[in-house]
Parts: C-alpha cells; sequence; structure tokens
C-alpha cells in the first residue's frame, strides 16, 4: 500500500560522523589547494577552464556537497529498480544504524566532479549492490568488468549544474584506465602518488588510508 511505498527512502549509505566531517573537507581542500598550483595542473587548465593558460581555483571551481556520505543504494522512494529489495535484505536490516569505518583509499578530480574513493571491507561489501557498477549511466567502457565495490565513493564537490551522480561515474571512469594503465605518474606528493588519466582527469593515492566512523543510515529528505 501507500504506506510501504513511503518508508523507502531517498537513498541508504555511510554517512560521516559528526567529528570526522571537518577534517575530511580540510584534508580535501588542501588537496585542491595544491593541486591547482602545481605546474602539471596549470599545463592542462584547459580541461577545466575551456582557455588555454588560464588559471583554476578549484576550491571555488567546485561547489561543496552537502551531508558526506558513501551512497550504497539509490532508491528513488522505491522507484529505483531494485529499491524494495534492498531496503528488505536481511544484511541491510541488520546492519541500520551500525557504525563501522570507511577507508578513504585516493582522492579525485574531474572538470565536474571531486571526491574520494572508498575501499570497502568484506563486511561493507554485504551491503553494496550486486549491480551498482553496472548501473551507472552511461555505463564507462570496460567498468562492467571492475570488482564489486569499486564506485564506492564520498561526493565532496560538484561543478556548477553537474549533479552528485556523476561522481561515481567519473570514478569508475578513472578506474578502468587505471586498470588498462592509461594514466601518467605526475608526481610523488606528501599524501601520495598523483596520476593524471587525460581530459582533466586527476587521481591521487593516499599513502595511508584515511579512515573515518560512519553510520549506516538512510536519508528521506
Ligand atoms: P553520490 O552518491 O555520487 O553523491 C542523492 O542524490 C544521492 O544519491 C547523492 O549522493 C547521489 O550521488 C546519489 N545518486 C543519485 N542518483 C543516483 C543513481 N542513479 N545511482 C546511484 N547513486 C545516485
Amino acid at each position: 500500500g501507500p504506506l510501504e511505498e513511503v518508508s523507502i527512502p531517498l537513498y541508504f549509505g555511510w554517512f560521516l560522523l559528526f567529528s570526522v566531517k571537518n577534517k575530511i573537507k580540510c584534508t580535501s581542500m588542501d588537496f585542491l589547494k595544491t593541486l591547482d598550483t602545481l605546474d602539471a595542473f596549470k599545463k592542462h587548465s584547459v580541461d577545466f577552464t575551456g582557455k588555454a593558460e588560464k588559471e583554476v581555483d578549484l576550491e571555488q571551481y567546485f561547489k561543496p556537497a552537502g551531508i558526506l556520505h558513501c551512497t550504497t543504494k539509490f532508491c528513488d522512494y522505491g522507484k529505483a529498480e531494485g529499491a524494495k529489495e534492498y531496503a528488505e535484505n536481511q544484511a541491510v536490516i541488520k546492519s541500520y544504524g551500525s557504525i563501522s569505518d570507511l577507508s578513504l583509499s585516493a582522492f579525485f578530480v574531474t572538470p565536474r566532479t571531486c571526491g574520494a574513493r572508498v575501499y570497502l571491507t568484506e563486511e561493507q561489501l554485504q551491503l553494496w549492490p550486486a549491480d551498482a557498477e553496472k548501473q551507472a549511466e552511461p555505463v564507462p567502457e570496460a567498468a562492467a568488468s571492475l570488482p564489486l565495490g569499486s564506485r564506492a565513493h564520498i561526493t565532496l564537490g560538484c561543478a556548477e549544474g553537474v549533479e552528485p551522480v556523476q561522481t561515481g561515474i567519473d570514478l569508475l571512469e578513472i578506474l578502468a584506465q587505471q586498470e588498462s594503465q592509461q594514466g601518467e605518474l605526475v608526481e610523488e606528493m606528501e599524501l601520495g602518488s598523483l596520476t593524471y588519466y587525460g581530459e582533466g582527469k586527476w587521481l591521487l593515492n593516499l599513502r595511508e588510508p584515511i579512515c573515518v566512523p560512519a553510520c549506516f543510515s538512510s536519508i528521506y529528505g
């Protein structure tokens, strides 16, 4: 009935605890600040500006994301494919409200989005939909063959007019390129190694993953 339908949220995911939100915001801002001052980045700034040699201020370029979280299942109040099945899944029901550590393994930037890659544990993968990597629209080439959980990320910011759903698609595209070794290692930074994947796609693999506690829950709003 209608009551059952309203009980399915907009999306499920892991929500960063209040105490660590600022830490992640600061670390990612520091990364953006450093990235846009690198000569290697300036050399490719046309990817962001459309004009050669025009400087970009990445901190201004990306509009900050609202609630920092890693989406597991976008349900669209039950309208998305598999939403009801996900909401009724025993692992989902059992884990609802529980806290676990998310391991952030990389930061990435494209002309559309900025995000952090999340490396999921076996236990966290129990909450990951089997078709999450295949459901991206449009599916980046070769992304369908990436391991389960490859799409897991936290959206940190989007360019003007870009929807956050784009962040996972950008990540899949970068990982597919990584798989076929298309990246160009640009620089060893303090936080890790920076690789350029062309067309404004940058990924910083963290030397030390950043661990952040998060609560598995959902959003209705
Ligand atoms: P995100 O997970 O990349 O940030 C509300 O829009 C949330 O659901 C956002 O966090 C957004 O992207 C995610 N989202 C929106 N549409 C989606 C879709 N079709 N597939 C997966 N996640 C989606």
